[in-house]
C-alpha cells in the first residue's frame, strides 16, 4: 500500500489528471482530456465558444463530461484508485457556474448507475459560463469601480482593478441581461468549486487564492465584501459560497464516486483553487525571489509575495496564495493563442517557428510589434489590433521574432510593481517545451530559465497541496520548500542561460517597446526617433 495524491486541473483547453506518490517521490500517472477532441459534440474551439461583442464562454456540461472520462481512464489504467489518500484540483480562474434549485437536491442524491452528465442536465440557470478570456463586461466594471470609490480603492478593497473577466463584472452583467434567470439561480460557483462541489456532493466553498480573482471578496480580511456584493447584484451573498482557506480539508469524496470509481470512502478532499495559485505550488514558489511564467493558453507572470503589494495602476492581480500569503500576477490573453495566429499564418511548424527564432538576431534590426490579436488585458486593449513598427505583416522573420520578442518584453515592462525582484524564473505551461521562445525569454529578463519537465504545474500543485494539507492534517506538519522539493527535483531541471551579450541590447529595447506602447494606446511621442537610434546602435550596417 502506497500514500498516492491526486490533483486534477479543469483548465481551458483539457483536463489533467496526476497522480504522485510522496513516498517514492515519483509522479506515477498523468493523463489529460483534450476538450476539442474528446468531446467533439459540444463544438468548442480551444475549449471554448467565441461569440460576438467579446463574449466567450464554455460548457460545464462539458467539463463534468471530462471529469468522468478521467476519472475512467484511471480505471482503465488499471490504477490503485482505492489508495488515493487526498483530492483537490485547480480550474482556469473567473469563470463562473450558475446553479438553480435542483442542483442541491441532486447532488444530495447522486446514483451511482447513472453519469453526472445525465444527473446533472437540468441544475443550471445559465447553460454557458462565461471565461476568462471574456472582455464583455467594460460598463459593469466601471460601475462597480465608481461604487467602490474609484481605481486605487477598488485595488485596496479587492487586491485589483475591476476586469472584464473577472466573476464580479461577469454577475453583474448577468443580473443586468437576463434578471429572470438571475434571481432563479440558487448558487454561483466559480469552475474551481463546482467541480469541487460534485466531488464533495455539496456545495464546496471557494478559497482564497481564486476568491481573489472575483472583485468580491475583501483581500485583507479575506471575507465577502458587503459593500462590492452591493455594488455588483441584489442578495449575492445568499447566492454564493462561503470562503475557506486554500489548505482547508473541506470533508470526504461522495459515495457516489467510491461506488462507481473504487475510490476509498476514507479519501479527503482538500479545496480547489485557481490554476495559477496551483501553478504557484507546482513550480515551487514558496519564496521570496522566485518567479514564474506560465505560457498556456493565456501567458502568466506571477511571484509569490510574503507582504501584500498592489499595483496601483491597476494592471495587475494580488490573489491569496495557497501558503496562505499572497501571489502577484499579470495576466495576457495573447498568449499561446497569439504565437498560433503569426505560426499559423505562415504555415508553419513550431520547429520551423523555433528554427527562425535562432536564425534571427535578438532586438530584431528594430522591428517592434504590440501583438493583440484579442482584446488585451496587460496593457489595456479592448479592440484586437496588431501594431508593427518598421515591418510588415507578411514578413516571416520580422512577425515570429516580434512577437515572442513583444510578449516578454511586455512582461518586463508590466511586472515591475511586484516588488520581489526575481533571482531566477520558473517556466511552465504547454510552450515551455519551446528552448527557443525560452532563449529570448532568458535575454529579455537577463535570467536563468529553469524549464520543468511537467508542464501540468497547475495538477501538480493540486497534487502537492494534497500532501500538505494530509500531513498537516496527521499532526505532522511537513514544510513547503520540503514538499516541493521531493517531488519537482528543482536542480535537475534543464537551465536556460542568458546570453551576457544582449543585457544592454534588450535593456535599450524595453524603452523603445515602452515608447511605442505609449504612442499607440496613451498618445505619447512617436517613437521613431528612438527606435532609429536603436537601430543605429545595434544594426547600423544593415538596412532597416
Ligand atoms: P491550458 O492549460 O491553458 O489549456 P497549455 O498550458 O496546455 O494550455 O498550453 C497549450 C498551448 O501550448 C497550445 O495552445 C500551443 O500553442 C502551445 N504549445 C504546445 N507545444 C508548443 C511548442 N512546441 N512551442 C510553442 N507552443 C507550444
Ligand atoms: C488569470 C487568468 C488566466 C486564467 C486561465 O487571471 O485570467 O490565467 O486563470 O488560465
Amino acid at each position: 500500500m502506497s500514500d498516492l495524491f491526486l490533483g486534477l486541473d479543469c483548465s481551458t483547453q483539457s483536463f489533467t489528471t496526476i497522480i504522485i506518490n510522496f513516498e517514492s517521490k515519483e509522479i506515477v500517472f498523468t493523463n489529460r482530456v483534450i476538450y476539442d477532441n474528446a468531446l467533439p459534440q459540444y463544438n468548442t474551439k480551444n475549449g471554448a465558444y467565441f461569440f460576438k461583442n467579446s463574449v466567450v464562454h464554455s460548457n460545464p456540461l462539458m467539463w463534468v463530461e471530462a471529469l468522468e472520462l478521467s476519472f475512467e481512464n484511471l480505471v482503465d489504467n488499471g490504477l490503485a484508485i482505492e489508495e488515493i489518500k487526498v483530492i483537490s484540483g485547480s480550474a482556469q480562474q473567473h469563470g463562473t457556474v450558475y446553479l438553480n434549485k435542483n442542483f442541491k437536491e441532486v447532488l444530495q442524491s447522486f446514483d451511482s448507475k447513472i453519469s453526472l452528465k445525465e444527473q446533472l442536465k437540468n441544475v443550471f440557470s445559465r447553460e454557458t459560463s462565461p471565461i476568462w478570456m471574456d472582455s464583455s463586461t467594460s460598463k459593469q466594471c466601471e460601475e462597480i469601480r465608481k461604487a467602490l470609490g474609484g481605481l486605487k480603492s477598488t485595488i485596496r478593497i479587492t487586491g485589483s482593478n475591476t476586469f472584464e473577466r473577472f466573476s464580479g463584472p461577469q454577475i453583474r452583467k448577468f443580473y443586468q441581461e437576463d434578471p429572470n434567470a438571475y434571481f432563479k439561480t440558487s448558487i454561483i460557483h466559480l469552475v474551481s468549486s463546482f467541480i469541487s462541489s460534485l466531488l464533495l456532493a455539496k456545495n464546496s466553498p471557494i478559497d482564497h487564492g481564486d476568491g481573489a480573482g472575483m472583485n468580491l471578496m475583501n483581500i485583507k480580511s479575506k471575507e465577502w465584501d458587503l459593500k462590492a456584493l452591493e455594488a455588483t447584484a441584489p442578495n449575492l451573498k445568499e447566492k454564493l459560497p462561503t470562503l475557506c482557506k486554500s489548505y482547508e480539508i473541506i470533508g470526504n469524496i461522495s459515495p457516489y464516486f467510491v461506488d462507481r470509481y473504487g475510490f476509498s470512502p476514507e479519501t479527503l478532499l482538500v479545496a480547489w483553487s485557481g490554476d495559477n495559485p496551483n501553478s504557484l505550488i507546482g513550480i515551487g514558489l514558496t519564496e521570496k525571489g522566485k518567479v514564474g511564467i506560465s505560457l498556456g493558453t493565456s501567458d502568466t507572470y506571477f511571484s509569490y509575495m510574503k507582504d501584500l503589494y498592489f499595483d496601483l495602476k491597476g494592471e495587475g492581480h494580488v490573489f491569496g496564495a495557497p501558503t496562505g500569503d499572497y501571489m502577484g500576477l499579470i495576466c495576457y490573453k495573447n498568449g499561446s493563442l497569439a504565437r498560433e495566429k503569426i505560426k499559423d499564418k505562415f504555415n508553419l511548424t513550431w520547429e520551423e517557428f523555433s528554427e527562425i527564432l535562432n536564425q534571427t538576431p535578438p532586438g530584431n534590426h528594430g522591428k517592434v510589434m504590440l501583438p493583440y490579436f484579442f482584446p488585451e488585458i496587460v496593457p489595456f486593449v479592448l479592440e484586437p489590433k496588431i501594431y508593427r513598427f518598421g515591418f510588415g505583416e507578411d514578413d516571416l522573420e520580422g512577425n515570429v521574432r516580434a512577437i515572442i520578442e513583444a510578449q516578454f518584453l511586455s512582461m518586463r515592462l508590466h511586472s515591475e510593481w511586484i516588488n520581489e525582484r526575481p533571482k531566477e524564473i520558473y517556466a511552465t505551461g504547454g510552450a515551455s517545451a519551446n528552448r527557443e521562445i525560452l532563449q529570448v525569454a532568458a535575454n529579455i529578463f537577463n535570467k536563468k530559465i529553469r524549464i520543468f519537465k511537467i508542464s501540468d504545474s497547475a495538477a501538480l500543485g493540486a497534487a502537492l497541496r494534497d500532501v500538505k494539507s494530509y500531513y498537516d492534517f496527521l499532526g505532522k506538519e511537513i514544510k513547503w520548500s520540503k514538499i516541493v522539493s521531493r517531488i519537482l527535483h528543482i536542480q535537475n531541471c534543464e537551465v536556460i542561460k542568458p546570453s551576457r551579450n544582449y543585457k544592454e541590447l534588450y535593456a535599450d529595447m524595453l524603452e523603445v517597446y515602452r515608447k511605442c506602447e505609449d504612442f499607440s494606446l496613451k498618445n505619447g511621442q512617436n517613437p521613431e526617433k528612438i527606435r532609429k537610434e536603436f537601430i543605429k546602435k545595434y544594426f547600423k550596417n544593415k538596412k532597416n
